[in-house]
C-alpha cells in the first residue's frame, strides 16, 4: 500500500533522450516503485537491483525477462535456454556455455583481436574523419565476433537488425519494437540457418557448442538454440559497449589523455564506460511468490523492472557517479548483470574493449566530436546511431 506510484514511461523517446532525472526520481522515491503506465514494479537503487539479480529463486527468468509474461502470452521465439530459463534447466546449458567461453578459450583469441583493432584504427587514422558508430563500434565486433563463432563472411551485418529486434522485444509492443520487427523480418530465416552445424566452421565457439551434442550432453536442437544465443547477444551489446567508450573518451578529453599516458588503463576505461552508460539499461524478472523488497511486499506473478543503468549511477553506492573516471574501482557495477545470469560473454566483451581502447591509446592523439551525435532508440539498449569524429595520429 505504501509503494510510491510514479508517472514514468521508461520506454518512450523522452525517457531515452534523458533518463537520468527519472532514474533519480525512482531511486529517491523508495527501494521499489510502481509504474502504472505498464502496471509493473521497478527497482532503481544499486542494493535492490543487485539483491534481485542474486535471488533467482524469488525472481524468475523463465517467465521472460521482458514485459511479456510467458505464463500468459506465448513467446514470439523459442525461449533462450540461458536467458529465459531458471535452475535446474538453466544450469546445465550455462555450464556448457561457461566452458565454451572460458577465459582460456578467449585468451587464444587475444593476439588476433589486438591485431584487428590495430589495423582498424590505422585505417581510420588514414581517413581522419569518420562516424565512430558504424565505422568503429559496429565494424570491429562484426569482424572479430563472427570470426570467433566460426561464421562465414557474407551477410554478417544481418546480425544487427536481429539483435535490435530481440533487445526491443523485452519492452512493450511500441513503435520501436514494430519498426525493429519490420527491419529484422528479412533476416530471421538467415539467423536460424547460421545456428546450424553445417553453417559453422569446424573451429570456433559454434562448433564447440555442437560438439556437446555429439557427446550427448545436449540435443542438436538445443545446440542450435545456444548458438542462436551467441548470435543474438554477442554483437549489439559490444557495439553499444564500444560506442559508449568512444562517446566517453570524446566527451572527457582528460580521461583520454590519462589513457594515452598509460595504455594499461584500457580495460578500466572500457569497464567504466559500461558502468556509466550501461548499454544494457534494463530487464525484468517475475516474482515466483509473495516477496519482500526493501520492506515492501509484492504479490506472486508480478513483473519487476531492474534499472541497471540507474543502479550504476546510484549516489548511495558511487562517488561522483556521473563522472567518467577510468581509474575508478568500477568492479561491482551491474552493467553485465551478476549472479547465475551474469553475462556469459563478459570475458570476450572485455577483450574487445581492451583491444580497441588500447589501440586508440597507443596510436591516437585526439578524438574530437565533429557533428551532432544521434541517439539510437531501443527498449533495452542505450547507445548512439551516429557519432561523427575527427581523430589525429599520436
Ligand atoms: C540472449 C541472451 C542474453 C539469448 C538482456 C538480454 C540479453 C543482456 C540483457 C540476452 C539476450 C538474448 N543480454 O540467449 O538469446
Amino acid at each position: 500500500m505504501t509503494i510510491p506510484a510514479l508517472p514514468i514511461d521508461p520506454f518512450c523517446q523522452a525517457f531515452f533522450d534523458d533518463p537520468f532525472p527519472a532514474h533519480a526520481a525512482m531511486r529517491d522515491a523508495g527501494p521499489v516503485v510502481y509504474l502504472p503506465v505498464y502496471d509493473i514494479h521497478a527497482v532503481a537503487r544499486y542494493d535492490e537491483v543487485r539483491a534481485m539479480l542474486l535471488d533467482w529463486g524469488s525472481f524468475a527468468s523463465a517467465r521472460g525477462v521482458g514485459l511479456s509474461d510467458f505464463a500468459r502470452e506465448t513467446p514470439w521465439r523459442l525461449p533462450s535456454l540461458l536467458l529465459e530459463a531458471d535452475p535446474p534447466v538453466h544450469d546445465r546449458t550455462r555450464k556448457l556455455m561457461d566452458r565454451v567461453l572460458a577465459p582460456a578459450a578467449v585468451r587464444a583469441l587475444r593476439d588476433g583481436f589486438i591485431q584487428a583493432a590495430d589495423r582498424l584504427v590505422d585505417a581510420l587514422l588514414e581517413r581522419g574523419s569518420f562516424d565512430a558508430i558504424p565505422d568503429l563500434a559496429e565494424a570491429y565486433p562484426l569482424t572479430v565476433f563472427p570470426d570467433a563463432v566460426g561464421m562465414p563472411v557474407e551477410n554478417r551485418r544481418f546480425l544487427l537488425p536481429y539483435g535490435n529486434m530481440v533487445f526491443n522485444s523485452f519492452g512493450p509492443r511500441n513503435a520501436w519494437f514494430q519498426a525493429a520487427v519490420a527491419d529484422a523480418a528479412p533476416v530471421l530465416d538467415w539467423v536460424q540457418a547460421q545456428s546450424r552445424r553445417e553453417a559453422l566452421s569446424p573451429t570456433g565457439f559454434g562448433a564447440a557448442i555442437h560438439a556437446a551434442a555429439d557427446s550427448g550432453e545436449i540435443s542438436v536442437a538445443e545446440a542450435e538454440v545456444l548458438v542462436r544465443s551467441l548470435l543474438t547477444a554477442g554483437v549489439d551489446t559490444t557495439v553499444n559497449g564500444l560506442g559508449a567508450s568512444l562517446y566517453c573518451l570524446a566527451r572527457f578529453p582528460d580521461a583520454f589523455a590519462r589513457l594515452r599516458a598509460d595504455p594499461g588503463l584500457a580495460r578500466g576505461a572500457f569497464e567504466e564506460a559500461v558502468r556509466l552508460e550501461s548499454p544494457v539499461q534494463t530487464f525484468f524478472r517475475t516474482t515466483t511468490r509473495t516477496v519482500e523488497i526493501g520492506g515492501e511486499t509484492l504479490d506472486e506473478g508480478r513483473k519487476v523492472l531492474m534499472f541497471l543503468g540507474a543502479a550504476n549511477r546510484d549516489p548511495r553506492r558511487w562517488e561522483d557517479p556521473d563522472d567518467y573516471d577510468i581509474g575508478r574501482r568500477s568492479a561491482g557495477h551491474v552493467g553485465f548483470g551478476t549472479g547465475i545470469h551474469g553475462c556469459v560473454g563478459a570475458v570476450l566483451a572485455r577483450l574487445e574493449g581492451e583491444a580497441v581502447l588500447g589501440a586508440l591509446a597507443r596510436k591516437v592523439a585526439s578524438i574530437e566530436i565533429a557533428g551532432v551525435p544521434r541517439r539510437r532508440y531501443n527498449n533495452t539498449l542505450r547507445g548512439l546511431a551516429s557519432l561523427p569524429v575527427v581523430i589525429r595520429a599520436g
